[in-house]
């Protein structure tokens, strides 16, 4: 029997490519220079799109497929997936939730602490002879019992919470309602209110149209010239000209960041400020995640072609 073709949008590890290939005809996109020739000439055959979160499948892609029946996301995150398209055709749509949630959440509260106390600045001190011939390091500041807020309190929002608890911090969080597993956290549903009350504002809520630039310039102004904002969910969830300015005029105080418009190539701004930590999108990036996200992605993809119920549909 002939394997089903599917495309697949982006590399994916070893691990994960020799059972794709031993079980699936991989159309790899990734490796052509001419998409729309690619898609035109293998669209009609595909059956079913492994992309990644950041990649998503857009309406053109999707048209180009008229048999398409799943998109398997590598990735909790499909914002990148036109899911208007996927409704109206009756494409269904997994994703990989769960398996990554705790590495994300350590991700973003290490970006956090290694900002706060000036690592990266006091790597290079140590490096290029500055603690020999000019003493000690500037001081930082500290963040155990300091305010924290957590805009989007869902799996990944709910860890760093947790994590951040150990750093007896005072915390509260934001989302469209008060959330009954974090009694001890305050609820603040205006985004604004909350980045008052913090020192650090976690972003951590799916992304999706409703929530493009929650993070504007009104929050970042609430965060203020002593505080710091911590992205590990999307670029788009945050105004970055906004965060920018806010960022070169010294209105905020400093920012961590794991996801950029248009990653990897970011603005290269960015790459002039000395208050913000730059992360290429690796919040997930440890080999016991990346393992669990790329079996979930073929296990979908396997139930599918088998008849048997998605292990983690959102659509
Ligand atoms: C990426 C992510 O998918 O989970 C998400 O939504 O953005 C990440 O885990 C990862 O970079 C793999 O492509």
């Amino acid at each position: 029997m002939s394997k089903p073709v599917i495309l697949q949008v982006g590399p994916y590890p070893a691990w994960d490519q020799d059972p794709i290939d031993a079980a699936f005809d991989a159309k790899r996109l990734f490796e052509e220079g001419d998409r729309d020739a690619f898609l035109a000439e293998h669209g009609p055959n595909v059956r079913a799109i492994a992309t990644r979160g950041e990649l998503g499948a857009d309406a053109g892609m999707i048209a180009a497929c008229p048999d398409l029946e799943l998109i398997s996301v590598y990735g909790v995150g499909y914002d990148a997936v036109d899911l208007g398209a996927c409704g109206a055709r009756g494409i269904r749509v997994t994703n990989t939730p769960d398996v990554l949630t705790k590495d994300v959440a350590d991700l973003g509260v290490a970006m956090m602490l290694c900002q706060s106390r000036g690592m990266i600045g006091a790597e290079a001190w140590v490096r290029d002879g500055s603690w020999a011939t000019q003493g000690l390091y500037p001081l930082k500041r500290r963040v155990f019992g300091r305010r924290a807020g957590i805009l989007g309190l869902g799996r990944i929002g709910f860890e760093v919470g947790k994590r951040l608890a150990g750093f007896d911090m005072e915390i509260a969080y934001s989302d469209v309602a008060a959330k009954d597993y974090a009694p001890d956290w305050s609820f603040i549903a205006d985004p604004v209110a909350l980045a008052r009350h913090s020192d650090f504002l976690f972003v951590t809520l799916a992304a999706s149209p409703e929530t493009r630039h929650i993070v504007g310039r009104d929050v970042i102004d609430a965060v203020g010239p002593e505080g710091m904002i911590i992205n590990i969910s999307r670029a788009s969830n945050i105004d970055e000209e906004a965060l920018i300015a806010a960022l070169s005029e010294a209105r905020l105080g400093s920012a961590a960041l794991d996801v950029f418009e248009g990653e990897p190539a970011l603005d290269p701004r960015f790459l002039d400020l000395p208050n913000v930590l730059l992360q290429p999108h690796h919040a997930s990036g440890t080999l016991e995640t990346r393992q669990a996200m790329g079996q979930l992605l073929r296990d979908n993809l396997t139930a599918h072609f088998a008849g048997q119920p998605l292990l983690t549909p959102v659509l």
